[in-house]
Formats: C-alpha cells, structure tokens, sequence
C-alpha cells in the first residue's frame, strides 16, 4: 500500500484538505505535480487510470506512436533528465513514451502524490471559504484552494453506437482503451472502423498478422511517411551538445517545432509549379508533420492547400495499385491539414496486399453488426474482430465529463452549450482557481504538445506564487476578458481554412457538439508573449481577491 493510501485510510475522508489537486497524470499532470512541489503546497494527482502516462496509458494499439519527433516530444526542464534518457527512434512508440514517463515518475519520486485508480466526478467552488470541493468516484471528499484540469484534449474516446453492436460474437476492441495483454490476430478476420492517426498506424500491423482486414473508412485522412527507424545518433548528439539552440529555435517556432531547413517561408501561390513539386517532394522524402509548412500559405489559402494537397494525392495513387482503392484513399473533401494530418510507415502500401479491402462508407454505409460481422448496404463483411479507431470527444469531453459547478451555482457544461469560452484557454469566468493545462481556446494540439503544456504548467505555477506572496485568495477570469478571448479566437480562425473542415477541433466528429473552432490558432510564439503580458500587466483581464 502506498503511503498515500495509508494516509487516505487513516484521514477522515471528508475532511481533508490540501492546497492543489490537480486531475490527471499525463505529461501535464506529473510537471504540474513537481512545479506545486517545488512551491512548497500540498498536492495530490487524482488519476482514473492505475499508473502514470494519460493518453499514453491507455492507447496502447499496435502501432502507437507520437507524430512529434521523440527529441521534442520530451520536457525540457530537467537538464539531467535531458542527459540520462536517450530515445531509440526518431518518432517514439507508445512503450518508449510510457517508460520515459514511468522513469520521470520514479525519477522525482511523484507517485508518492498520485491516487491512482480514482476518477474525480464532481468539483464545486465554494464561494465564501474560496476552495474546491472535489468528490471522487470512491466517495472521498477533498476540499483543494486551488484545481488544476490535467485532463488531457485527447482522452475522452467518441462514444460508438452501431445498431447490433452488443449482438456481435467476436470482439470488440477500441484503440483509445486497449487491453494490457497482447493480442495475436493471427489467422483471423479484423475490421477497423476509421482512418484516423489511430488506424493508419494500427492497419499495416495488423495487417501483417490477420488473415484479412476489412478497412471501414468514412473520410480519407493526408497521410505522409514518417520515415521511422533508429534515432540518429548525430542528432541525438547535436541535441544533447547544443540543446539551448535547439530549444530556441522551438520555441520561436509557431507549432513548437523545430523544422527542417527545406522549409520556405514563401507563398505557394508565388512559386512556380516546379518549385511547388520540388519542396513537396523534398518535404515528402523528409517525411512528418513539416510537409505541411512547405509553404507559408497552406492554411490560409484554398488555391495554395490545393497543390499540397494534390502532390499527396499523386504520391498515393503511384503507390496504391488498385484504382479503385486509390480513389477512396484521394477522395478527401476538405483542404490538407484542416484534419490532423497523418504520418505514416507503409500505410497506402499496405492496400496493395491480398489480404487488405478498403470499404468507402461513403458508397455503401454501415447499417448494421450482425452476429458474425458488418452489414453495409452491400456486402456483409464476416469478421473475428471489431476494431474501432474512431476518436475521441476532443478538448472538452473530459472536462465536461466532470460535474463543475463554479460561482453561484453556475455549471460548465451549461456555460459551455454553445462552445467552449475560456480566457487563454487556462481560466474561464465564474469558475475562480479552477485551471486549465491546454484547455480549449489555446494553441494545445496545433503545436507540440509537450511545449504547449510546460508553457501553462509554468504560467500556472508563476501565477499561484504571486497569488500567495500577494496575500490573494483567488483568481478569475473576467466576462470582458473572456469574450474578448473567445471573439479573438474565432476571429483568428475564420482567416485560415480550419472551419471549412469537419474536423475534432470543430467538434464536427461528434454529432451535435456545437461547431466552433476549440483551438487558438494563432501560434505558439504568439500566444506565449500574449501570457507574459498579461502577467506583466499585472495579470490584466484576471479579478484577483482576497476573502475578507
Ligand atoms: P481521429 O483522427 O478522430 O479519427 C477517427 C476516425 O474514425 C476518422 O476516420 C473518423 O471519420 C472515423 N469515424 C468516427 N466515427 C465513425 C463512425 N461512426 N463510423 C465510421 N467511421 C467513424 O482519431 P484517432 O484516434 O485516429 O486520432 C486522434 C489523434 O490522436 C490524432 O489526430 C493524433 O493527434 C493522435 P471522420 O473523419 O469523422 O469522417
């Protein structure tokens, strides 16, 4: 047992108090858990899952693996953490991820504050003593100053609801909430329903195993290689020698990466023809996320996005053999990069095995799992297994999955009906000392993750030291600042062509989630100069008080 269960057995569950609790255990949670420690506060993580990693804890599908090269995808601010850890791949597999982060908890000996197991169900600000309530689903009751959401933007998976899907015979499985144990497909029958990042990695697996795979695909997602296989060990080296180079470069960089130096910071719609195929081309054999920013208009200009778009759509269609095939996998309906673009190892050219079938749910949609597999208008597809790689609720369904009740009663799933309105995407109004890491309304999965989510960890570590030495008992967001927010990140977002795509960042995958862009679009680095002005500004835009 561990000394905080001890401790949580001999306490009167009701009582306790403490001065942070922050929800969740992934990347954010665990560097919030060490910056509160460094202040001095008592902090405890309440976490669902039984150990550390967040999204990286449950999504253990074959194939898993970051998009973010694995030297940025780390935190940057333990120089002895930098030094010790060395990643085997260029882009990091769920294991690696989930060691690094076991290895990051044991290193500064978090788990001490962590409650595994738990899932906080209800917080509720109390106004007059100025605290969060905090109930859990084994019915203890913490009452915290200070609530800090580490719930991730990618952890609530898409609820999934097939007519006859609880009539099936073999299995279900869904790549969000994986088994622990390994599953051998050897021999049998698979279906994946969806082509997002989750199947394109998993597909060429499983495919490697199974008997046949059935592919169900409803929208066509950009895949571009990744072009994975041992970190070399001169970068690593070059990132390990010069590592302040490195980081300055990404945090200058809009998307906190550093990019390569084939990127052109020219328009698309400048460039001749040529030149357009010579950087796509170049990016292409690069492989990653970077394609994207071959040129500098991609996602703001149709005409631009279209030749991106249509070099990738030429490069699948000399790689996938069969015609029909290639023009399910080129029929995408919305400009490159407005969905998450993809990064892939051989995923079109898995199409071009015999025991592979792309089915377009756009010819024949699925109408029914029967008994022994899935009925579309045409055809029934027999099956062992039923894979869902459908998604997730993004960016608010864990917080809205919590009952949050601020000020006055009022709750977050009602002043969130029609979207997410947030200041900074760290605070929203009425709801005083309840922080948010990469909340809606702030750059979070536009960027890399990992910089994003130490630049709040840090803002709300700075903020709560001024709370304390300044004698306040608490912070919030205001009204004016908030719609200020809100309108500036709507704004920012109707100047590119992110709302022209039925994307998760419009909340377009889940049928009836209100339609609004969730993330600030605007770039890291002018996002970041936005927080510090604010603090030095005197945290303008925020109420700070004290009680009495
Ligand atoms: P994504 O990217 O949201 O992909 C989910 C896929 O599932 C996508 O192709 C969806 O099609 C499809 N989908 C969703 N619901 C259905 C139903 N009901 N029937 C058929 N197909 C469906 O999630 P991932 O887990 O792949 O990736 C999430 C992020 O993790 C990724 O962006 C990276 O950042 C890492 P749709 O596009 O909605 O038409």
């Amino acid at each position: 047992m561990s000394n905080l269960q001890e401790k949580l057995n001999q306490n009167d569950k009701s009582s306790e108090k403490i001065d942070v609790i922050i929800v969740g255990a992934g990347f954010s949670g665990l560097y919030m858990l060490y910056r509160v420690r460094e202040l001095g506060m008592t902090v405890r993580i309440i976490e669902a899952a039984a150990g550390v990693g967040g999204t990286w804890y449950w999504n253990r599908y074959p194939g898993a693996r970051c998009d973010i090269e694995s030297l940025q995808y780390s935190y940057s601010f333990s120089d002895k953490l930098r030094e010790e850890w060395h990643w085997s791949e260029r882009y990091a597999s769920q294991p690696e991820i989930l060691n690094y982060l076991n290895y990051v908890a044991d290193k500064f000996d978090l788990r001490k504050d962590i409650q595994f197991q738990t899932r906080v169900t209800t917080a509720n600000f109390h106004e007059t003593l100025a605290r969060w309530n905090i109930q859990t689903d084994n019915n203890e009751q913490i009452s915290a100053k200070f609530c800090i959401m580490a719930t991730g933007c990618l952890s609530v998976p898409k609820k999934i609801d097939l007519k006859g899907m609880d009539t099936f015979k073999g299995n279900i499985y869904y790549t969000s909430q994986w088994p622990h144990t390994s599953i051998d497909f050897t021999g049998q029958r698979v279906a994946v329903i969806g082509t997002g990042s989750s199947g394109i990695q998993s597909i060429p697996i499983i495919a490697q195993q199974a008997d046949h795979v059935y592919v169900f695909q409803q929208t066509p997602s950009f895949s571009i290689p990744a072009h994975n296989g041992p970190l070399d060990t001169k970068v690593e080296q070059s990132w390990k020698i010069n590592y302040d180079e490195h980081r300055r470069k990404v945090l200058g960089s809009s998307f906190g990466v550093e990019v390569n130096d084939m990127i052109s910071d020219k328009p698309a719609t400048t460039a001749t023809s040529e030149e357009q195929q010579e950087v796509y081309e170049t990016q292409w054999q690069i492989g990653g996320l970077t394609f994207i920013f071959s040129f500098n208009d991609l996602l703001f200009n149709k005409e631009a996005n279209t030749t991106a778009a249509d070099f990738v759509s030429s490069k699948i269609r000399a790689i996938v053999k069969d015609p029909m095939t290639a023009e399910s996998l080129t029929s995408q309906d919305y400009p490159i990069g407005c969905k998450r673009v993809c990064i892939d190892t051989n995923y079109y050219d898995t199409y071009n095995r015999n025991n592979v079938t792309l089915i377009n749910l756009r010819k024949e949609n699925i109408e029914e799992i029967t008994t022994i597999g899935i009925k579309t208008k045409n055809n029934i597809y027999q099956v062992d297994n039923i894979i869902f790689a459908t998604g997730f609720d993004a960016m608010t369904g864990a917080l809205l999955n919590i009952n949050i009740q601020g000020r006055s009663g009022n709750k977050l799933k009602e002043k969130w009906i029609k979207g997410p309105c947030t200041y900074l995407g760290i605070m929203t109004a009425d709801f005083p000392n309840l922080f948010m890491i990469t909340g809606p309304g702030s750059p979070s999965v536009l960027t890399n993750m990992i910089v994003s989510i130490e630049q709040h960890v840090e803002w709300i570590t700075e903020c709560l030291d001024y709370l304390r030495k300044h004698h306040y008992d608490s912070i919030e967001a205001t009204n004016e600042a908030e719609d200020a927010w809100v309108n500036q990140v709507n704004a920012i977002a109707n100047a590119t062509l992110f709302p022209t795509a039925n994307s998760w960042y419009m909340g377009a995958n889940i049928p009836g989630k209100p339609r609004v862009c969730m993330v600030y679009v605007g770039g890291f680095v002018a996002y970041h100069k936005i927080c510090q002005d604010i603090v030095a500004n005197g945290y303008e835009g925020f109420q700070l008080m004290k009680n009495n």
